[in-house]
């Protein structure tokens, strides 16, 4: 290469850090909680692209004190030699480049993509520093720094070693970043779920600002997934079905386990990215299960010739699943860029389920007859569900006749301008009362911990006080029932208090949400209130704060005397402050929640209430020291 040649790299390579800098969310997401993890998971996907190409079997992941992160893998080491077209070493060829596909051409089934496998360059340009050490087939150690996305050291022999593996140390830019919180949580569950995908992976997270240590491997790996998500579930067979096929191309591998619950819980994922918007594999899935499902039944004549085919939605009650597909060019897309699109794969999975479900189910007629008469179970009581709303229905017994006690309802009868304040606690529920506009505003207060949802079938969810008021108020029904033309309130607003117990209240409110009144979330319909944490008097001026951040920059720039005041609770506003900084439309913050967001609460949620003590225990410590915060 000559000179010139060179140059223009070097050039590219600082148009493209800067490119980098300048609209970090177009490449991680967002410059939040979310997008530290991102970077962490970027770097961790390259070791578990190692794995998947066969040669690591651990990896490595430390939270430093600094605050800076350590990822190590037992790989091969990313090659230290000259790359041949770029004409500079590989690994600083890899730290620098955007990878905008076939630039490097690796083989394997590389995370690519969604939102991860924008490349490790992504981490690098947005790192105050990155520090890359290979230990080398060569008995070598190589080490080369960078700042910023700039290089600050060639690559350079610092020592020797008999190993070989990859370990990546940065520190995401405060620049950027602001101050640097961890989700802890949400990072031991994504590796925890890495460890499920990859039986044949260890994967170790040392925090060593909380002190807390976990090793997560599972010998059974998606078996296992399975097994844990169906705890206390009531199964219909002891052992998950596990179908799988493998090929150069692709991969398959599904364990599925039938269970008494009304739940599906089906988790589909390719290349070890959670799709959670479903696509090609999902339905591939789902017209096997429902086909073979009527087939089998057919000629056990479980099912007679005038009866009607089972429907999947009623093969799929109770059902918990995983699918893992591996495929060496993924395509994802939908709204968050979490469906697979892949057209071919809906066959492949198809045809796989189709072939060996079938085959489990001859060699195990007794599971099969289970299956089967909980499906045909379902459907009756589906059936008869139905008749008997619609007995309801003509009976004229319409929900809105009788709303809950507790409503405060609003005068206006137009629910594009109606909002409904859910609110924690009676006292600040009083509060609320007088600071509302009632023309348009009404409040329901919440008494006390909502129930624990995860495990609470529909009856017993239908049975709780608090979300019957809920979905009473609302009007339009839940799940199958659900009609939006009947909602009452356009904006449905929690309101909860802005420490840890809040966020426990809100989380359960949206899990419930997410699992009952999606189309909600949905169509938008449903807001989260930002009271703030602290009021600052300076002089005659008042001023409200939202954040510990925004005190620190205040207090940064603040000249003069102020007195500060922390909110405990709602309840300790008086109604003209809550009527000013969360109520009235002109001045308050509202965030509206997305299904992502309703997503992690589902996840959080299940974390917290599942049976995972070792991580509900994380969980709380952590927020104890106050380092991790449920971002919702
Ligand atoms: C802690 C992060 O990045 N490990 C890692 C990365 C690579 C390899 C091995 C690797 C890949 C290949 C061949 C290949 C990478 N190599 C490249 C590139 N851990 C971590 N471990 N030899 C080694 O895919 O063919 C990019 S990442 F481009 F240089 F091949």
């Amino acid at each position: 290469m000559s000179l010139h040649e060179y140059d223009v790299h070097s050039i590219k390579v600082l148009e493209d850090m800067e490119a980098v800098r300048r609209r970090p969310g177009m490449y991680i997401g967002s410059t939040g909680p979310d997008g530290l993890l991102h970077l962490i998971y970027e770097v961790v996907d390259n070791a578990v692209d190692e794995h998947l190409a066969g040669y690591c079997d651990e990896i490595w992941v430390i939270v430093n004190e600094d605050k800076s992160i350590t990822v190590r893998d037992n790989g091969r080491g990313i090659p230290v030699g000259i790359h041949p077209e770029a004409g500079i070493n590989t690994v600083e060829l890899v730290m620098t480049t955007l990878h905008a596909g076939g630039k490097f051409e690796r083989g394997g089934y590389k995370v690519s993509g969604g939102l991860h496998g924008v490349g490790v360059s992504v981490v690098n340009a947005l790192s105050e520093w990155l520090e890359v050490e290979v230990r080398w087939k060569d008995g070598k150690v190589y080490r080369q720094r960078f700042s910023r996305g700039r290089k600050v050291t060639e690559l350079e022999v610092v020592g020797e070693t008999e190993e070989t593996g990859t370990t990546v140390s940065f520190l995401p830019d405060r620049e950027i970043f602001g101050e640097l919180r961890y989700n802890f949580t949400k990072l031991a569950q994504r590796l925890r779920e890495l460890a499920y995908l990859n039986p044949g992976l260890t994967i170790h997270l040392d925090n060593r600002i909380t002190g807390l240590r976990r090793t997560f491997h599972y010998k059974g790996g998606i078996v296992s997934f399975v097994k844990e998500l169906a705890t206390g579930k009531d199964p219909l067979h002891k052992d998950p079905i596990y179908l799988s096929d493998s090929r150069p191309d692709r991969a398959v591998e599904i364990a599925m386990l039938f269970t008494n619950a009304i739940d599906e819980e089906v988790f589909t994922f390719a290349n070890c990215i959670n799709t959670r918007e479903g696509g090609t594999h999902l339905t591939g899935f789902r017209a096997a299960l429902t086909r073979v499902i009527n087939d089998y039944a057919r000629e056990k004549r479980m099912l007679g010739k005038n009866d009607e085919n089972l429907p999947g939605e009623a093969i799929r009650e109770g059902l918990v699943a995983i699918i893992s597909v591996k495929l060496t060019s993924p395509e994802f897309e939908g709204q968050t860029k979490m469906k697979l699109g892949n057209p071919w794969v809906r066959a492949y999975v198809e045809e796989v389920v189709r072939e060996q479900f079938y085959q489990y189910l001859v060699k195990n007629p007794g599971v099969a007859r289970a299956i089967i008469e909980k499906s045909i179970a379902a459907h009756r009581a589906r059936q008869a569900a139905a008749k008997a709303r619609q007995l309801v229905r003509r009976k004229g017994a319409l929900v809105s006749l009788s709303l809950p006690g507790k409503l405060a309802d609003c005068t206006s009868e137009d629910p594009t301008v109606a909002e409904l304040f859910i609110v924690e606690g009676d006292s600040a529920g009083g509060s609320a009362k007088q600071a509302r506009d009632r023309t348009f505003q009404a409040i329901l207060p919440l008494r006390g911990k909502v129930l624990n949802v995860e495990k609470a079938g529909l009856s017993k969810l239908l049975d709780n006080q608090e979300l019957r008021a809920i979905i009473t108020a609302l009007g339009t029904g839940i799940r199958e029932e659900f009609d939006i033309t009947k909602l009452r309130y356009h904006k449905i607003i929690l309101l909860t208090d802005a420490d840890i117990d809040g966020a426990h209240i809100r989380t359960l409110l949206l899990t419930f949400f997410f699992r009952n009144l999606r189309p909600l979330i949905e169509h938008g319909h449903v807001y989260i209130a930002q009271p703030p944490l602290y009021s600052v008097q300076v002089g005659k001026e008042r001023i409200y704060l939202y954040s510990d951040e925004e005190l620190e920059r205040f207090r940064q720039s603040a000249n003069g005397r102020y007195t500060v005041r922390r909110f405990k609770g709602l309840g300790e506003m008086n109604p003209r402050e809550l009527w000013e900084t969360t109520m009235n439309p002109e001045t308050r913050v509202l965030k509206k929640v997305t299904i992502r967001d309703a997503l992690e609460a589902d996840e959080i949620f299940s974390t917290l209430m599942g049976p995972d003590v070792s991580l509900r225990r994380a969980f709380i410590q952590e927020n104890a020291h106050r380092v991790a915060v449920l971002d919702i």
